[in-house]
């Protein structure tokens, strides 16, 4: 075992000779060894920790379950996994960070880019054991003031997470699949005709010739270039997707020229590795090997010449629908079986052969990536390809406009992947049970460096109902990625897809999400840089025994508390305060009932149209007349909403929205203070940097239950 010293808070643990991840950007220094912190080595791959009754362990990112991680057994390795129940151990996300908080608090990052299981008071009561395959790893704990402090000092060995430009915050419309230039226009005239905001409309994979990457449907999408300017006029931008593997055919540039280079995995006889999946029979870019990740990268030019400006790559855990060694063995096996009195056992068998296909391990561990000239088995790395998929566009981007912010986001990931794009969760099914899968993982998801995320909202699999469609739009309005998305064969579940009342209230809701951009987009951008959550369990915010056990209620950005429903049929629901705060039940962007909840547990009542929204004390909402799409929005008057009790502040951010330039400190902020003054409130503005706001409606709510309105110009 090797230490280092990383900084003040993290140690890091060498063992074995590790697999170079790229996903720590903080090398550190070797001291001299000493024992592990924390966790104790019980085998070589073995780590332990004994947890105290009451610990609770947050993080693993993507994943079933609660915020509290206690109670069951986790996988990292990516996975293709459409069924997210609770009996499932991995998702498309290899997320390997937790933190312990109770009688000791610490964290702990696992930086191995194999199969990893975290073992958390499952097997063994109170035992937390991570057992990975081998013993080549690093590991690091992490330290910290608190809660947050930890999550900071993680973020920050990992680097700064990727930002999208601001428009990919306002709604986003996708389906498996509109396929052709009519279908598109016609679903951005559904919004239109219903006066519901939009900013994006998605290409799923039928917008491609035969599933082919970088190539367009010419059929279908006969005119793609001045398509895309038309639709950019009428006000969205598409965004296509993009799977791994590449189709075998000759002729296909993309093929003849990963052949040529050797740019693809390659099988055990130095072949290139055949596998299927939506074209048929492909290759997988091999995304390890830094030329062929670039080369693909480069690749998205093709879309991006067109006026393509966002990407959602898929597939890329990756999925395998089958080999051609699999498929070959499978065949043999039914053929061996044809005329035999086969047992029940053996005819199960048999029935099975075909579905156990998919995403084998004997599949992963029979490619091959070229790794600087070394071969690497896939299982060992697995991890890393859907992280590397998402690099290499970023760095194609790089290539072509080193300054501008594109929408990327990616179905598998690995921590470090964070810093390239977002993820959105996958494929959810239409259910109460995903609602609320949804609302947990978005905490776990940013502790692990990930902010720009959401999930399928109204549910892709299965058809979803109209009330589920209203109560996950009443939470997906807070989420970065804010996109509904649904699977093949299901109903439609656009918002004008359902009667008049439901598509009213989605309206309504999609109008409170874009009057409410200023305040996401300022608290995803500062939580961004700080290295902050955006979205945050209450304990990570206030401390009190019962706070501790809250997973249904989540702080969102600095300002204010979220209580979603997300029960069928509920008319309301408890919450626990662990300070009074103010509610507002918001049921159109303008709606101005505010009632004071007490510290303690109440239940509250919310009608169907009504998005619970509660403003901490001493803290402000900011909100701005919703517009059509992100790009209309004028951006120069605003209103707050201060829960009052002596002082509250509040640090506006903005930006140009879609240039780099925010990291080399050009942003503008504006510092609000509004100030109880017994019957009355003293407003102080300060503002830095250039801001087109000119007015600002405060409304201030004091604790007694006052209201008071105040004006002020800015010039
Ligand atoms: O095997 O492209 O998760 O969002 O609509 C399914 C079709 C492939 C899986 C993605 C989903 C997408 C679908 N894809």
């Amino acid at each position: 075992m090797r230490v280092y010293e990383i900084n003040d808070h993290i140690k890091k643990y060498s063992f074995g000779e590790v697999f170079q991840t790229d996903t720590v950007v903080i090398k550190g220094k070797e001291i001299k060894e000493q024992p592990l912190e924390f966790l104790k080595k019980t085998l070589n791959n073995q780590f332990l920790y004994i947890l105290d009754d009451e610990d609770i362990v947050y993080g693993l990112g993507e994943n079933v379950r609660g915020i509290n991680k206690r109670g069951w057994i986790y996988e990292s390795f990516c996975t293709d996994e459409f069924s997210h129940l609770p009996n499932k151990k991995s998702l498309y996300g290899a997320h390997n960070f937790l933190i312990v908080y109770g009688k000791e608090t610490f964290g702990i990052f696992l930086d191995y880019p194999g199969r990893a299981i975290f073992d958390v008071d499952y097997s063994k009561r109170n035992e937390l054991k991570i057992t990975t395959e081998d013993d080549n790893l690093d590991i690091y704990i992490i330290k910290g003031k608190n809660l947050n402090n930890i999550v900071q000092n993680f973020r920050n060995l990992i680097g700064e997470s990727y930002v999208p430009p601001k428009w990919a915050f306002g709604y986003q419309q996708c389906r498996w699949s509109y396929k052709n230039e009519e279908e598109v226009e016609e679903v951005l005239d559904n919004f239109k005709a219903n006066n519901i905001p939009i900013d994006c409309i998605y290409l799923d994979i039928d917008y491609m010739e035969d599933f082919k990457d970088f190539t367009v449907n010419k059929k279908n999408f006969p005119n793609f270039k001045s398509f895309i300017e038309k639709m950019k006029k009428k006000g969205v931008r598409l965004i296509p997707i993009i799977d791994a593997g590449v189709k075998i055919e000759e002729g296909y540039d993309v093929y003849e020229e990963g052949i040529k280079n050797k740019y693809f995995c390659v099988d055990e006889n130095n072949n290139p590795f055949v596998a299927a999946v939506w074209p048929g029979v492909v290759h997988f870019p091999d995304f390890l090997n830094k030329d062929a990740r670039l080369w693909f990268g480069k690749k998205y030019k093709y879309l991006i010449d067109q006026g393509i400006e966002g990407f959602w790559n898929d597939m890329n855990e990756p999925a395998i629908f089958y080999s051609k060694k699999g498929l070959e063995k499978a065949f043999k096996k039914i053929e061996e079986a044809k005329g035999k009195n086969l047992g029940i056992y053996d005819f199960f068998d048999i029935k099975d052969t075909f579905p156990r296909l998919a995403n084998s391990m004997e599949d992963y561990r029979s490619f091959y990536h070229n790794v600087d000239g070394t071969l690497v088995r896939h299982d060992k790395v697995h991890n890393l390809y859907g992280y590397n998929m998402t690099r290499a566009a970023s760095e194609g981007f790089d290539y072509i406009d080193d300054n501008k912010r594109f929408l990327l986001f990616s179905r598998a990931s690995m921590i470090g992947m964070h810093r390239y794009g977002g993820i959105w969760t996958g494929d959810n099914t239409s259910s109460f049970e995903h609602l609320e899968l949804n609302m947990k993982m978005m905490p776990s998801l940013n502790m692990c460096g990930f902010m720009y995320i959401g999930a399928d909202t109204a549910g892709f699999g299965d058809n979803t109902t109209d009330d589920l469609a209203i109560r996950w739009s009443q939470f997906s309005i807070f989420t970065p990625l804010f996109r509904n998305h649904s699977a093949l064969g299901t109903r439609r579940q656009e918002p004008y897809a359902f009667d008049g009342k439901a598509t009213e209230i989605i309206k309504n809701s999609i109008e409170i999400r874009y009057a409410l951009i200023p305040y996401i987009y300022s608290e995803f951008m500062k939580a961004t840089i700080n290295n902050d959550m955006y979205f945050k369990p209450m304990t990570f915010e206030y401390n009190d025994s019962f706070v501790n056990r809250i997973e249904d209620q989540l702080i969102v950005g600095d300002s204010i508390m979220i209580a979603p429903i997300y029960k069928q049929n509920a008319k309301g629901r408890y919450i626990y305060l662990p300070e009074e705060m103010l509610l507002w039940k918001a049921k159109k962007y303008h709606s101005e009932e505010f009632e004071i909840i007490n510290k303690g547990h109440s239940y509250i009542d919310v009608a169907i149209d009504e998005i619970p929204i509660f403003i901490r004390k001493d803290k402000i909402l900011v909100l701005e007349k919703p517009a059509e799409n992100i790009d209309s929005m004028k951006n120069n008057e605003i209103n707050i909403v201060a829960f009052l009790d002596k002082e509250s502040e509040y640090k506006l951010y903005d930006d140009d929205g879609k240039s780099k330039d925010y990291k080399k400190g050009k942003y503008n902020e504006i510092n609000i203070k509004v100030i109880n003054k017994n019957n009355d409130i003293e407003v102080k503005i300060d503002v830095k940097g250039n801001t087109s706001i000119n007015k600002i409606n405060v409304t201030a709510i004091t604790l007694d239950g006052k209201r008071i309105l105040k004006e002020v110009i800015l010039n």
